[in-house]
């Protein structure tokens, strides 16, 4: 048996601060064009793909924030690539900040969507952990304020039946924590989509900054394999307003080997005929959980944090 589905990672390469939503949607719907002479059914794009990664900045205003968040999905500006799911008969994975007003409250997500062949919304994350701080801090060289710009995520960690499987998804920092993946393969992920910014330059540890696309890596291979899963891991790439960010997005099987790969830090797509059947060779052995996993030691993990 074999369920074939075919996958792209839609790297991204720098979002400049001036540069439009419709400027950079024009560029996702190149990727798509290219990925569509490939016969690609999915394509993933990066965490907050439609502007430049704004939490590097210190605002105090809530108007210059809010200009980078999105109140409607889709909105005037990314309709062009609900159409283009249509068209083209391609779903996609897209991050964005995602502004929600419930009643007088205004809430703020950094959120990924699944759109499918039809160009409807199927599924929807909002990230959980939230990396960086919340004031400014003048010792760093960029700013990292997702703690002050967002709430994490009210939606767990959901799969959703689309393209003849299991999808999960979850967003850059997300991927360094082992708990996502195991909540995802748990709730039977066969393919999760990993956007991510990931600077180069990690200011609390700089004798880290070699190892960054080691560890990038490492914990979306080890994810993969743990869980029996895909992956498709795809970055916002390069020189960003002075700020280098790791490439490296890829396409992981089951067994965690990663099988395509981006060469370049710039707008480049990454393609691979994925069989979703092959989740078996790990989850029906190594890791079939429901033989092998003891849960009844686990317990810590989900005891509160330590106060
Ligand atoms: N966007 C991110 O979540 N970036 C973090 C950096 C700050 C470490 C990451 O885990 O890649």
């Amino acid at each position: 048996m074999s369920r074939p589905l075919k996958i792209a990672a839609a790297q991204l390469g720098p979002i400049a601060r001036e540069e439009t939503r419709t400027e950079v949607v024009a560029r996702c719907l190149k990727l798509m064009e290219e990925a569509h002479a490939l016969g690609v059914e999915l394509i993933a794009f990066p965490e907050l793909a439609l502007t430049t990664f704004f939490p590097r900045w210190y605002f105090e205003d809530q108007a210059d924030i809010d200009s980078f968040f999105e109140t409607e999905m889709p909105s005037a500006e990314t309709q062009s690539l609900f159409d283009a799911a249509k068209k083209y008969q391609m779903g996609f994975y897209l991050g964005y900040a995602e502004l929600v007003k419930e009643g007088d409250t205004t809430r703020h997500f950094n959120t990924t969507i699944i759109v499918d062949k039809t160009g409807e919304i199927v599924g929807k994350y909002r990230k959980v952990h939230l990396p960086g701080h919340s004031e400014y801090e003048d010792w760093r060289p960029f700013q990292h304020l997702e703690r002050r710009y967002f709430e994490s995520g009210d939606l767990g960690f959901q799969t959703f039946d689309a393209f003849g499987g299991k999808m999960g998804m979850c967003i850059c920092n997300d991927r360094r924590w082992p708990e996502t993946y195991r909540v995802l393969g748990l709730r039977d992920a066969e393919l999760v989509m990993i956007g991510y910014n990931t600077p180069v330059h990690y200011p609390q540890a700089p004798e880290h900054d070699h190892l960054q696309d080691f560890h990038n890596e490492l914990v979306m291979q080890a994810g993969a394999y743990q869980n029996g899963m895909w992956i498709v891991g795809v970055a916002k790439a390069g020189k960003e307003e002075g700020c280098d960010l790791i490439g490296g997005s890829c396409i992981i099987d089951p067994t965690g080997q990663i099988v395509a790969q981006a060469k370049t830090l710039e707008d480049e797509l990454v393609f691979f005929e994925a069989d979703l059947d092959r989740c078996d060779e790990i989850r029906k052995n190594v890791f079939n959980f429901q033989r092998y996993r003891e849960p009844e030691n686990y317990t810590p993990i989900t005891e509160p944090k330590k106060s």
